[in-house]
């Protein structure tokens, strides 16, 4: 069997698509009174396609996310931390559930969602293409990536979209506890020996930059916040998240005894690559606390690798997909058998 690209429904962003003006306006008027539009509610053509694309990338990213941390499950150092972190990934995979739900209920079938995704035709977050080597990196994904999860989705929880916002309020009660639990997981590393704080090291600088891109590019680069925040779909726009993640997690970083690195540059900014394509890792002298605003100094992280990996050439991209893939494949019995049609045999076994 193979996956094609959904052709069912192509739900696109039309800026030039003309609204009734009476029904925009009495909507915008609900938006700015705070109200929750409800699926059935009118809403405008973009309005609805923004609100899709962002729950149908929230949750291809919930799924996809699942694999880094699914990785370590049978390998986890304690029975204490496996059951936390089967609970933890069985959370995720429940979180695209529900997504995938809410995004039905825009105009999009589940099954070309999940196509879509398994020929990488739509996105999901940045930060689940890369490798999760060590037992500190599932540490540091679930101290960083769930804490950078919670900033974002508090703000998304007070958007505009009923059933996404309901959503969001559930999520980040579970995520609530991912944090947790990778908080102490990094600081039983960091009250370890030598080699676990080492090793906890190069975990957070493999995280930190992915970290610091998953609230999005900069805000001059962001076509859609504009009319994302008017709408309330967003509620706070990449660059302000980006700073309370650093405000909240520099300094944590620090008193654990952490350093923050970054990439050398060259004077116009731009990362210095030597000629095997490598870089070289400094430590990220910005980071200090401005006396007078309380806000913390940061170096951006390297926007070219963003965009590589976003658009398909991250260190895992190919990976990740592949194993959508073949889980989609290998489940298309079942899904037919579920819905009374002659099922067959699994692949590999007619
Ligand atoms: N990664 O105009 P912009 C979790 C794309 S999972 C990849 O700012 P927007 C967890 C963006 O789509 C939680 N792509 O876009 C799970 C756009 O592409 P298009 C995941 C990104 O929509 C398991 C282009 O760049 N959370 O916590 O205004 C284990 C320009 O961006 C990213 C969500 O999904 C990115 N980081 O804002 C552990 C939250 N950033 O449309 C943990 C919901 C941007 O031009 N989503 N792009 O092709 C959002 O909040 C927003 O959609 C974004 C982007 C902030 C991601």
């Amino acid at each position: 069997m193979s996956v094609s690209a959904a052709t069912e429904t192509e739900l696109k962003m039309n800026w030039d698509a003309q609204e009734d003006p009476a029904l925009s306006a009495a909507f915008q008027a609900r938006i700015d009174a705070g109200e929750l539009i409800e699926a059935d509610d009118w809403m405008p053509h973009n309005y609805r396609v923004g609100m899709l694309r962002m729950s149908e990338h929230h949750a291809n990213s919930e799924i996809v996310g699942a694999l880094p941390e699914g990785e370590w499950i049978t390998r986890a150092p304690s029975l204490f931390r496996k059951l936390a972190l089967v609970a933890k990934v069985q959370d995720e995979v429940g979180h695209g559930q529900m997504l995938y739900r809410v995004s039905q209920d825009l105009g999009k079938p589940r099954d070309q969602m999940l196509r879509d995704l398994c020929v990488g035709k739509t996105k999901y977050h940045n930060v689940f293409n890369y490798p999760a080597p060590t037992w500190a990196d599932v540490a540091a994904i679930q101290w960083l990536v769930d804490g950078a999860a919670i900033m974002n989705q508090k703000s998304l929880a007070d958007g505009s979209y009923g059933p996404y916002v309901r959503t969001m309020r559930r999520i980040n009660m579970e995520e609530a506890f991912h944090f947790k639990s990778g908080e102490d997981m990094v600081l039983t590393l960091m009250s370890g020996t030598p080699r676990q704080k080492q090793m906890t090291q190069e975990a957070f600088d493999r995280w930190w930059g992915p970290c610091l891109m998953f609230f999005g590019p900069p805000d001059k680069e962001s076509s859609k916040t504009g009319p994302f925040m008017q709408w309330r779909i967003k509620t706070q726009t990449n660059d302000t998240l980006r700073q309370k993640f650093v405000d909240r997690f520099a300094p944590a970083a620090l008193d654990l005894g952490l350093k923050i690195h970054t990439w050398k540059r060259d004077a116009e900014g731009r990362v210095v690559r030597d000629a095997g394509g490598q870089r070289t890792v400094i430590p990220d002298d910005n980071i200090r606390m401005d006396e007078r605003t309380g806000a913390w100094g940061f170096t951006q992280p390297d926007w070219d690798e963003f965009y590589q990996v976003i658009r398909g050439a991250g260190p895992l991209n190919k990976q990740r997909v592949g194993l959508r893939r073949f889980s989609y494949e290998q489940g298309q019995w079942v899904r037919k058998a579920v819905l009374g049609q002659s099922a067959g045999l699994p692949p590999g076994r007619n």
